[in-house]
């Protein structure tokens, strides 16, 4: 059944459904609508703008240092904030974008435990302050091989953990989502078990490249992206990126983390980029960006690997994939 589920949908929307397509086709009716012949297209196809897209506040004060940064093309907002995904607002890409209005994303307080010095439930504005606040433009790419170019916004995580002070006995950090159908109507279906949940190795965590993100382009992340906060591993595929994070645990032993409990055979705990351990039922080695039509070779840790790649020396990358 859970298989199956799978099978007809979460690789329908990446493999089988040219998405570039699907948005091309989006953008041009926005255009036919903006010269005014088109409105009852779309009307007709049923294509409203995403309410949580025009509330989405600019961030100030933003350090645009270029750390890390890459120069390639940015993935339009609208493809960034329209095609995404969020179980907890529905299985289709479109459908966060559709359906997360109802989340609320302040207050919002953060459970933090485990071996750690300063365990307690802190207020999410406690935890990151404004001033801190760095851009980072990091490729993307999901285990569905399609990849977008994003400029985050947010605070590396590192910072985070090291006010917080995990104890030596904290070998693995563990996230958390929100759990709360009236919030999150997607979770009255239990495509997942609730809450979503990811982890990752303390080293992992303190990379430089791990960030918290807060927001993107500037602005406040939308809800659909996982308001109002959310991890972001360019080296990792996308669902190591969990959104709206409600609790952060320390943990002396590996979580498990949702992909790999629902299909343990297709997702890894590790999930690093890697373009040769071919998910079973397609290959990594190419990947479609979001708005083009060709498909690029993909890179090995999402070419982050001189950022990343020490961590795993020694490792069989087939083994812990
Ligand atoms: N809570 C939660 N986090 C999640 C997911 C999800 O379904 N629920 N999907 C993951 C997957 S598979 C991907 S590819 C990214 C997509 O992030 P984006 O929509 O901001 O591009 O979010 C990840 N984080
Ligand atoms: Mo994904």
């Amino acid at each position: 059944m859970l298989f199956k589920f799978l099978k007809s949908s979460h690789v329908k929307s990446g493999e089988i459904t040219p998405e570039n397509i699907y948005l091309g086709r989006r953008e041009f009716i926005q255009d036919t609508a903006r010269i005014g012949a088109g409105v009852a297209a779309v009307a007709t196809l049923g294509l409203t703008p995403s309410p949580a897209q025009a509330e989405v506040r600019a961030l100030d004060n933003i350090i645009r240092d270029g750390a890390f940064g890459t120069d390639e093309k940015q993935t339009s907002y609208r493809a960034v904030t329209e095609y995404n995904n969020f179980y907890e607002f529905g299985t289709d890409k479109s459908d966060p974008a559709r359906n997360a209005h109802s989340l609320r994303p302040r207050p919002w307080t953060v459970k933090i435990d485990g071996h750690v010095d300063n365990p307690g439930d802190y207020d999410i504005d406690d935890l990151i302050k404004p001033h801190m606040l760095q851009e980072r433009v990091y490729r993307m790419r999901c285990v569905e091989a399609w990849s977008m170019v994003i400029p985050w916004v947010g605070i590396p995580l590192a910072q985070i953990i090291k006010k917080l002070g995990p104890t030596s006995q904290a070998k693995y950090v563990r996230f958390e989502t929100l759990v709360d159908q009236k919030q999150m109507p997607g979770q009255s279906r239990r495509v997942i078990k609730w809450p979503y949940a990811e982890g990752l190795r303390m080293d992992e965590a303190m990379n430089p490249l791990t960030l918290m993100a807060v927001g993107l382009y500037g602005k406040e992340l939308p809800n659909q992206n996982g308001a109002p906060m959310r991890l972001v591993v360019p080296w990792k595929y996308g669902f190591k990126g969990i959104k709206s994070i409600v609790r952060i645990s320390f943990v002396d032993r590996m979580p498990s983390n949702s992909w790999k409990r629902l299909a343990p055979h297709e997702y890894g705990f590790y999930a690093n980029v890697n373009p040769e351990v071919d998910h079973p039922r397609w290959t990594q080695a190419n990947e479609r960006r979001i708005g083009e039509f060709r498909r690029r070779k993909t890179l090995m840790f999402n070419g982050y690997s001189e950022e990343v790649a020490h961590m795993y020396s020694g490792m069989n990358l087939k083994k812990y994939f």
